[in-house]
């Protein structure tokens, strides 16, 4: 098939698509394209997981607005069948991969799913055909590791008889199918010629620019914008302990920071977690080799992973003022996830957490509104704790009755990981309050 025959077939929504992983950001890319008219074949190792998607059930938890009636639309129109037989790729045109990227306990990027996708898709892999990455991977990663592995898989070259691209994705859960439509995307081809079709293809899903560069300019610039991130919270993060230290209150020097121009300091808390964050920065730096060594992005890494062990520190402090130990003492955890109003856990930094104040032989209840173990009556949760820790900006507990927590407390302690409180009105409620970032007292 030659590239002009491929384009028509995209313009004309012939071209058959199969899409490799079928997580939060497969599925939604899965969908998007049956709406858009095109054929799509869902890829995934799950077989429940298929026989979910094949239900017209998303098996994505939490709220994903109009992702479930998008696929039980798209699924019974036919636009989208999901299996986990390669075979249907021998009928695609285009495959795009979507496969998870995680950094292990060294920080070093775990290729295995990429590698078993690229190899297997491989040995379908057919002249003209295009290929697409929108994994998160480290600089050089396509040209180093899923190039050589693709054409040894299918005795193709990368260059001249297939077309391969990698076009980060850029979504984010609880607005998947909005940021997959509206946000901008890179598209680095390993040749002008694939990016230029890879553009024709997004173009059907893709409101916003479509930014054509090379594949390794389109690696650095998805794990770099997350990187920039980690490293801006870090920031607000280290100025946080320095008010601590020297009596000053956090939120009040970052506002009247930001009435600086050009100042966007963003907030301190009690963790980073999530899917990007944690793991981005770390693929940047992965492939830095000899000859550069970074500083900068593994210490807000550290730094950033430290806050879930501060927060320990500030329950201990206070516990120690009002004279229990940790030994023994029961603390309430509230919130869970990663994220405020979010039902994700990932990489949570409450695990953290909860995990040190158990080390310390504290008995822990955790409390989240959105997450099915942790559910239930606040006040009933917590009855009886020496200590309310927010660990999550939920709404919910930005609503708290102050006086009925103080009620069900048995020792009035309140910390704050999100600065969520107001310390005057906490303290006047009758708590011992301690925030991170606030070491006015
Ligand atoms: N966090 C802070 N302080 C802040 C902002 C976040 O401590 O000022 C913490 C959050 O509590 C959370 C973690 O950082 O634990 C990550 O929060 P996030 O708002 O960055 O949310 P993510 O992880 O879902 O980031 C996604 C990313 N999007 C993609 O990867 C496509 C990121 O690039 C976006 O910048 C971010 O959403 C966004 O802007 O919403």
């Amino acid at each position: 098939m030659s590239p002009q025959e491929l384009e028509s077939k995209i313009e004309q929504r012939r071209a058959v698509i199969g899409v490799i992983g079928l997580g939060y950001v497969g599925l939604a890319v899965a969908c998007a394209f049956a709406e858009a008219g095109f054929r799509v074949a869902g890829l995934d190792i799950k077989a429940d997981r298929v026989a979910t998607i094949n239900a017209g059930r998303c098996p994505i938890e939490g709220d994903e607005p109009g992702l479930s009636s998008l696929l039980a639309r798209v699924v019974a129109s036919g636009h989208l069948r999901a299996t986990t037989e390669y075979a249907v790729l021998s009928d695609a045109d285009v495959a795009l991969i979507a496969v998870e990227t995680p950094v292990d306990e060294h920080h070093r990027p775990q290729y295995a799913a990429l590698r078993a996708a690229v190899a297997r898709l491989g040995q379908h892999l057919r002249p003209g055909m295009l290929v697409i990455v929108e994994s998160t991977l480290a600089p050089r990663t396509m040209l180093d590791v899923v190039a050589p592995l693709l054409e040894s898989a299918s005795g193709l070259s990368v260059t001249r008889e297939v077309h391969l691209v990698h076009c980060p994705e850029r979504v984010m859960p609880g607005r998947l199918l909005a940021n997959l439509r509206n946000v901008s995307r890179v598209v680095g081809g390993m040749t002008p010629v694939a990016a230029r079709l890879a553009v024709s293809l997004y173009r059907h899903i893709v409101q916003a620019e479509l930014d054509v560069t090379d594949c390794l300019t389109a690696e650095l610039v998805k794990t770099a914008e997350n990187a920039y991130r980690d490293v801006q919270i870090a920031f607000a993060n280290e100025v946080a302990l320095l008010c601590e230290a020297v009596g000053a209150d956090v939120h009040r020097v970052r506002t009247l920071v930001n009435k600086s121009p050009g100042r966007h300091m963003l907030m301190p808390g009690a963790g980073v977690g999530g899917h990007c964050l944690p793991k981005d920065p770390w693929l940047l730096i992965a492939t830095a080799g000899d000859g550069f060594q970074p500083r900068l992005i593994p210490a807000a890494r550290h730094l950033n992973d430290a806050m879930p062990l501060h927060v320990v520190d500030l329950v201990v402090a206070a516990l120690g003022e009002a004279g229990r130990d940790i030994a023994g003492a029961k603390i309430g955890i509230l919130g869970y996830t990663y994220l405020e109003n979010s039902d994700d856990t990932r990489n949570s930094p409450s695990a953290v957490t909860v995990a040190r104040l158990r080390e310390l032989g504290a008995e822990v209840v955790v409390h989240d509104p959105w997450v099915p173990d942790y559910q239930g009556h606040l006040l009933e949760r917590v009855a009886g704790c020496d200590a309310a820790v927010i660990m999550v900006a939920h709404q919910a507990y930005r609503r708290l009755d102050l006086q009925a927590l103080r009620d069900t407390l048995r020792t009035p302690i309140l910390i704050d990981g999100r600065g969520i409180f107001d310390a005057t009105q906490v303290r006047a409620a009758g708590f011992m309050y301690r925030g991170i970032g606030q070491g006015a007292r």
